[in-house]
């Protein structure tokens, strides 16, 4: 096997990034992986979290030598202030996110856009109601309005708990309250993490991460969940419907537009555009036989829920997607949008376009998206594509792979609808262990792992135990491109859990969206803690995140294990550095949540580990092992 091969073998699992990492080397390009290579070994005090850079009378290492740092800060103070900011950066994102979707649904309520509209207009009422806000006799944009002021409500400081904690069920509601930890307002918390870590505050290891645990609960059960439902009142709830994933999804005689980042309010309108006669009219003038839209990350994720667009890839495919060099523009928004990506596009003839003036990409074009020009701006960048096309270089261009069909759009609305209108048929196979339990598994890859083994491997392990597997963000393109996101995948579950997805006709593995989709997440444990009379932590659930990578992965970890549910790592965080940090994450956590962390790289070990406790579960209530 030539070098190049074996080299892009030991780097991914799957075909089509292997041929492109070698025409990537071939082409002189840059990859996530190369560039790993050029940063090991990493440092040990970063790793292990006992390098303080809070004020300047340091930086200050922890070490043997010397144990304190310059204002006397030992290694548990300084490993949960910087994990507290760590988590406080994956709030913020997430949370950022879902007040950009407020703030689009509140332009729409108050009739300041015709770019957006209601979509689910059911749904809008439905939440208005649980909210306890009047929708008799009211017209729908009155109700809008209200419930637009509601959820900014969940952002402030005049509230003694966000909204969506009244979805929770009371057992794990007064967890909390005996903590301190119910969530007041998303920016509130955040504020006060960074507050209480600045020097000479919050000097109490435990103390901080307890109110870490209180500000990503702000995330899971606000931020994130606000950005979910109303994505959804925008663009509409996702149903089930098929699609296809990996770089196969490209078309070589199509202009070929790739959107990525995480706010469906950029992609969307991009998708309105490639659909207008006029530019399908002009792309066809250029020689091209139309425009072929593929997402990438969440963005993916968002518009392949909802409206079936194809996936080229998760996060470590990003790269590699411009290496077809058939790409002609990449337009991004905000988060986990690789600096790289302007250097790889330069390498061919493909452009980049940032959207958000939060996150801006020098070499990169801004093209400003507000609410009231979405739809024109839009129109322009997909233009911008066309009038590339015929800069594409024929003979550098190479379109790996036949793409692979999948299930996706299981909302929560979905699931019950698809189990005939309640959740007694999931909660029965719950019971009788025909489903022993059920596992989301989420978030991103790393180039320290090989790119989806442990995010397939643990898929795979979980459902032959007769696990019912919940995948969002880049693991979906895993599972997806294992062919596990398909009806027909039942074959390879356990007998009894394939049994039930044959005569659901559902995959073993469902699809539920994006990372702040892992809100539907919680809302479907809440819903069955409380159809059970039980608490989240009482259930035989867990989550996972074996190739995380970011702040948000952290974030959400964190909001799982705080609503009780136990959470798997493949490595762990930058905490190790302080046993009284890890040895809460580990154990602590789990006398007073119910619910804990565990690390373990190896996904065949991981599936035993998450088995074994949902095992425990099922026993606690009385259920067959
Ligand atoms: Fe050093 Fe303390 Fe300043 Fe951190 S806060 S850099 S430990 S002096
Ligand atoms: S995009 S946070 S790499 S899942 Fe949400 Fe993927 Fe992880 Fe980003």
């Amino acid at each position: 096997m030539a070098n190049r091969e074996k080299e892009a073998r030991e780097k991914s699992v799957w075909e089509d990034a292997r041929i492109m990492l070698e025409k990537a080397s071939r082409d002189g390009v840059e990859t996530a992986w190369d560039r790993l290579l050029k940063q090991s070994p990493h440092c040990k005090f970063g790793e292990s979290g006992v390098c303080c850079r809070i004020c300047t009378m340091g930086p200050c290492r922890i070490s043997k030598k010397a144990p304190l740092g310059v204002c006397g800060a030992d290694e548990h103070v300084i490993v949960a202030r910087n994990f507290g900011r760590f988590l406080a950066g994956g709030a913020a994102g997430h949370s950022d996110h879902g007040r950009d979707c407020i703030e689009a649904f509140h332009a729409v309520a108050n009739q300041e856009t015709s770019d957006y509209s209601i979509t689910d207009q059911d749904k809008m009422l439905r939440i208005a109601r649980e909210m306890g806000i009047e929708t008799e006799g009211r017209s729908a944009l009155r109700v809008a309005r209200d419930l637009a002021d509601e959820f900014l409500e969940s952002f402030g400081s005049r509230r003694e708990e966000v909204a969506f904690v009244r979805r929770v069920p009371s057992v794990q509601r007064k967890k909390w309250k005996d903590l301190g930890i119910v969530p007041r307002g998303v920016d509130r918390e955040i504020t006060e993490m960074m507050h209480r870590t600045h020097m000479g505050c919050d000097n109490d290891a435990t103390n901080t991460l307890l109110h870490g645990l209180r500000m990503c609960l702000a995330d899971g059960w606000a931020g994130s969940m606000i950005a979910t439902e109303l994505s959804d009142i925008l663009f509409g709830t996702p149903t089930p419907h098929m699609s296809k994933v990996n770089l196969g999804v490209l078309k070589e005689d199509h202009v070929n537009i790739l959107v990525h980042g995480h706010n469906p309010i950029v992609s969307e309108k991009v998708l309105e555009a490639v659909q207008d006669p006029e530019l399908v009219s002009r792309a066809r003038n250029k020689g091209a036989k139309g425009i072929n839209l593929a997402g990438l990350c969440c963005t993916g994720n968002e518009l392949m829920m909802r409206k079936g667009i194809p996936m080229a890839g998760n996060h470590l495919m990003t790269e590699l997607a411009i290496v077809t060099g058939a790409v002609e523009l990449i337009i991004v928004d905000y988060q986990c949008i690789m600096p790289s990506l302007v250097q790889v596009a330069k390498c061919y003839h493909t452009k980049m376009v940032t959207t958000a003036d939060k996150a801006r990409f020098t070499g990169a074009e801004h093209v400003r998206f507000d609410m009231v020009s979405a739809g024109q701006q839009a129109r322009k960048l997909v233009r911008m594509a066309i009038d590339r096309y015929p800069l594409r270089n024929k003979d550098r261009v190479l379109i790996p792979s036949e793409p692979v069909e999948l299930m996706t759009g299981f909302s929560v609305e979905a699931i019950i609808s698809a189990l005939g209108g309640s959740l007694s048929p999931l909660v029965d196979a719950i019971k009788s262990g025909r489903i022993r339990g059920a596992v989301g598994i989420v978030g991103c890859n790393n180039p320290k792992y090989k790119h989806d083994y442990c995010n397939l491997n643990l898929t795979r392990e979980l459902i032959k135990r007769d696990i019912l597997v919940i995948v969002t963000g880049c693991v979906t393109v895993a599972a997806g491109k294992g062919g596990l996101l398909l009806p027909e995948a039942s074959k390879y579950a356990g007998p009894n859990l394939g049994e039930v997805c044959e005569a659901l006709k559902i995959p073993p593995v469902l699809h539920m969206g994006s990372c702040v989709d892992n809100a539907r997440i919680l809302q479907l444990a809440s819903l069955l803690a409380n159809e059970l009379g039980v608490s989240i932590s009482d259930l035989p659930l867990a989550a996972s995140s074996p190739e995380w990578y970011s702040e948000k992965a952290a974030t959400i970890g964190t909001y799982a294990v705080a609503s009780g549910i136990f959470t798997h790592l493949g490595h762990p965080p930058n905490i190790t550095g302080s046993s009284v940090v890890t040895d809460l994450a580990l154990k602590g956590l789990d006398e007073l949540l119910g619910a804990c962390f565990c690390i373990e790289p190896d996904p065949f070990k991981a599936a035993k580990l998450i088995d074994a406790r949902i095992s425990k579960k099922r026993a606690a209530l009385g259920l067959s092992v």
